[in-house]
């Protein structure tokens, strides 16, 4: 073998050895992207225009490298792989139903490649993650954060949603913030903008059913989602005025986690609901 090539394989495995080095000494190596505020604002903003909504863009990391979305902005965003535009685009990461304001996503790349990405809710924010394997990346991550700790899937309820349930004293609040689980068996919409799920509660939470949810939803805990859909009920439509959910609903069949308002339907016989929901998350 020829001095040169030997010397520079000698160096390319010196390379290949730091790197590995750092990256098993601070554990998992994380890098954090930002979802700047103001991006859910306009398409013509500020973000769009310097191609940073999602911040740092494009982002260059190993592969085995997780990648934390954090939404400092004041609104809801989506992070799903592929082009906003390219509806069969096989997803390959998606935050399923919406990141809140100062809460995270994060997703562990595996495989080399470029990936696209953007908001499913701003289709103007896009991002891109470059994912080379560990030989041959030679950039440096502009913000690189080690030994971050999983991110706690905190399950928490926004009380602002109670603003768009309509007549909210028909409901009886059991428990102001429920975490539940079970499979989705209908969908229906309503006139007042909500849809009427029903969710065949895992065993755990059997218990959490009445006589009148047996009687009139087959045993089905309902689950009513606030301001889904267009409002043709007249008393139910100031509730939804200048609102729109950015819940994302799982079809049918979907083993789902739901957390929300866990209350008694008075106009109802009091069969139980969760009611208005805040998240809804498909469980893999
Ligand atoms: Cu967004």
């Amino acid at each position: 073998m020829p001095n040169a090539i030997r010397t520079s394989t000698i160096f390319l495995s010196l390379v290949i050895f730091a790197t590995l080095i750092t990256t098993f000494a601070f554990g998992q190596t994380a890098y954090e992207i930002d979802i700047s505020k103001g991006a859910g604002f306009s398409a013509y903003g500020k973000c769009v225009t310097t191609k940073n909504c999602f911040y740092p863009n494009p982002l260059s990391i190993t592969t085995g490298s997780t990648v934390i979305w954090r939404n400092t902005d004041k609104v809801g965003h989506f992070v799903v792989s592929g082009k906003s535009n390219d509806n069969n685009a096989e997803s390959v990461f998606d935050s399923h139903g919406v990141i809140r304001s100062g809460n995270t996503f994060q997703f562990t790349f595996v495989n080399a490649g470029t990936y696209d990405y953007h908001c499913s809710a701003h289709p103007w924010m896009i991002g891109q993650v470059i994912v080379g394997s560990v030989s041959n990346v030679t950039t440096t991550p502009i913000k690189q954060k080690t030994d971050v700790q999983p991110t706690q899937v905190k399950q928490t309820c926004d009380a602002t949603l109670w603003n768009h349930v309509y007549h909210p004293q028909r409901l009886k609040v059991i428990d102001p913030c429920k975490t539940v689980t079970g499979v989705i068996q209908s969908i229906k919409k309503e006139a007042d903008g909500d849809y009427h799920i029903q969710l065949k509660l895992d065993a755990q939470f059997s218990n959490l059913v009445n006589s009148a949810n047996v009687k009139y939803q087959h045993g089905y805990l309902v689950l009513e989602p606030v301001c889904q859909n267009i409002v043709t009920q007249n008393d139910a439509k100031s509730a939804c005025l200048n609102y729109k959910s950015m819940l994302t609903i799982p079809p049918k069949g979907n083993h789902v986690t739901v957390t929300g308002t866990y209350v008694l339907d008075l106009q109802h016989d009091s069969w139980a609901e969760i009611h208005p929901i805040s998240s809804i998350q498909i469980i893999h």
